[in-house]
């Protein structure tokens, strides 16, 4: 007994009589009927705020087999025919802002700046990626060639691409691979984080309403094992992946053990993002700066600043300022408009991260804690903390949260922070604080990272001012919002006319 198609026929009444006046609301997602309902949660109260039921493997199957049979039909509509669904996508959600947000501080914990600059995100990556169709998916682009011939070259989608995206965008980094996919001329199996899918869930709806086919776009609940399973199926021809290095390694290996089609993979993952900064940088801008990149998003980005380098004879005093600002930050219930560091995502996160903490401490390396308020208790919430260490190599992954670590360097010794970094194998953000021209062209061009931020904080990637995306274990390019990235989804197909004949 499925639903027609995957996304529930009972998800569309349910999210329209469902209020975000009414916070006892819970709207639920079925694949099927029957079957077990997982709770999402909400990061502040731990209570219960949505549920949904795991798409089996016969939902995969049929989902794949009618995202196939639909994607010739999409590719032939061409990039304008495209571009204009993605449009009508970017005002739906617009008009159902207030919806959006609400899930978004439920289901994520995220405050409400947060969430606007989410739901943003989400509508500009589906106006840019529009723009692109438009620019890339129209006329065939002549090619040069010898009198009596023409060559044209055009661009096809590559078939069905599964969107898999994690828990800390869950709609930004949900559409904006899935926009990319569909402006290409992909058929898409999106399937959300199992902590997150209800925005994801309401996201599809409103791209349905707007016109995009629902054999086209199709929204899969599920958590890991789901996403493996599709992504096993070799009728899949491509990969959109957005979380952690290891799952981006568990999903290349699949792609590279199956028969079919030889999948592509673009992997945006994590980082183990620095800041260095020597004596010239100014020290209230450095301390806002370090505070809003380690800390805003409860540490949960993963441009997010995870280790400071503090030149050694300007240590103490930054320290000392930073320590001003962490005291005064606010922890609390993310809906309240004065907190600055809201609850992690779930009590998996919270373990893992306080793991880290008392393994360090028991290491000896200095650690300094904000008390958690009352009012924090029945949450995920990790109390901001500062490590100090000695080597950036201390560290084994990345901290996903508000923890950050901090490592003095010896004057005249930049080269060495710089090969460092690189010697961690990630390469998302860098940032730098200093007001010497040389120095920032010599991390420029030493620097193995994906984005660089100088004399600012470095946790902002505006679509189509600050194409976003790593290299190394950080992930494969090309970058989010950026002119090439659509371009992956693509394939290209070449025509060569005797025009004597
Ligand atoms: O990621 P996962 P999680 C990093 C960060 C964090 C860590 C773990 O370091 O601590 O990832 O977060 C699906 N085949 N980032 O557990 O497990 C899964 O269901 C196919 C960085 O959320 O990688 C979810 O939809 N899919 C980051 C998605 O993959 C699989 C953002 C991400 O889950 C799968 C978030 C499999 N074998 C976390 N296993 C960033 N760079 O933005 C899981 N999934």
């Amino acid at each position: 007994d499925l639903a027609d198609p995957l996304v529930l026929a009972p998800l569309r009444e349910e999210l329209e009589e469902w209020s975000h006046d009414d916070p006892l609301a819970r709207p639920t997602l079925r694949a099927q009927r029957g079957g077990k309902m997982h709770p999402v949660c909400s990061p502040f109260s731990g209570k219960e705020v949505g549920g949904w039921v795991s798409a089996t493997d016969k939902d995969i199957d049929l989902a794949i087999a009618r995202a196939v049979a639909a994607q010739p039909m999409w590719d032939a509509r061409g990039g304008e025919g495209r571009a204009q669904l993605l449009i009508k996508a970017a005002d739906l959600l617009e008009d159902n802002m207030a919806r959006l947000l609400d899930l978004c501080q439920r289901e994520a914990g995220k405050s409400l700046p947060d969430a606007v600059l989410e739901v943003r995100e989400a509508v500009d990556f589906l106006r840019y990626y529009a723009c692109e169709a438009r620019m890339l998916f129209g006329a065939p682009q002549p090619l040069p060639g010898p009198t009596g011939e023409t060559n044209l070259l055009r661009l096809h989608g590559r078939g069905v691409f599964a969107c898999i995206s994690p828990w800390n965008f869950p709609l930004a980094i949900f559409m904006g691979p899935a926009a990319a996919a569909l402006a290409a001329g992909n058929c898409v199996l999106a399937k959300p984080a199992e902590q997150t899918p209800l925005i994801a869930a309401l996201a599809i709806d409103l791209c349905h309403e707007a016109g995009i086919p629902k054999d086209v776009l199709q929204f899969v609940p599920g958590d890991g094992k789901v996403g493996a399973a599709i992504t096993s199926d070799p009728r899949i021809a491509g990969v959109a992946f957005t979380g952690s290095t290891g799952t981006a390694h568990a999903i290349n290996r699949t792609l590279a053990q199956r028969d079919g089609l030889i999948g592509t993979l673009i992997a945006e993952t994590g980082g183990q993002n620095a800041m260095i900064v020597d004596s010239s940088a100014l020290p209230e801008q450095v301390t806002r700066d370090v505070i809003a990149s380690a800390f805003q998003s409860a540490g949960q980005r993963c441009s997010a600043l995870r280790v400071l380098f503090l030149q050694s004879d300007i240590a103490d005093t930054m320290l000392e300022m930073m320590k001003g600002a962490f005291d005064a930050m606010v922890v609390g219930d993310p809906k309240d408009l004065a907190t600055d560091v809201g609850p992690v995502i779930d009590q998996e996160a919270k373990d893992k991260l306080e793991a880290h903490v008392a393994e360090m401490a028991e290491e000896g390396f200095p650690v300094t804690r904000l008390p958690l308020p009352v009012n924090c208790k029945d949450g995920h919430f990790v109390a901001p903390t500062i490590i100090e260490i000695s080597s950036i190599l201390d560290l084994d992954e990345e901290h996903f949260g508000p923890i950050l670590h901090v490592v003095r360097y010896p004057v005249g010794k930049l080269r060495q922070v710089i090969d460092n970094i690189n010697a961690t194998g990630y390469g998302l953000t860098m940032g730098l604080h200093s007001r010497i021209e040389e120095t920032r062209k010599f991390v420029e061009a030493h620097a193995k990272v994906g984005n660089f931020y100088v004399n600012r904080n470095q946790i902002g990637a505006v679509v189509g001012s600050q194409p976003f995306g790593g290299e190394g274990l950080s992930g494969t390019g090309p970058k989010a919002g950026g002119p090439h990235y659509v371009t992956r989804f693509a394939t290209e197909r070449v025509t060569t006319i005797d025009t004597t004949a």
